[in-house]
């Protein structure tokens, strides 16, 4: 497994935790939103997934991921 932190954008209440924590369950990633710091650490396997994916999943939801 591999985990990473992403700087995401917008996020402001639980509804945003629900969303992006529900979408990253759905593609099979495991996601934690730190409201306060404004991130997403993420863990998943990277024999299933890549980190376009995952942002892709997260921006679905209207949320900017910054690099
Ligand atoms: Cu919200």
């Amino acid at each position: 497994m591999k985990n990473i932190l992403l700087n995401v954008e917008g996020m402001s209440c639980a509804h945003c935790v629900n969303s992006i924590e529900g979408a990253l369950k759905e593609i099979g990633a495991n996601g934690k939103v730190d409201l306060a710091n404004g991130t997403v650490a993420v863990e998943f396997d990277e024999s299933k997934l890549t980190l376009p994916v995952i942002k892709e999943a997260i921006e679905e939801q209207g949320y900017d991921v910054a690099e």
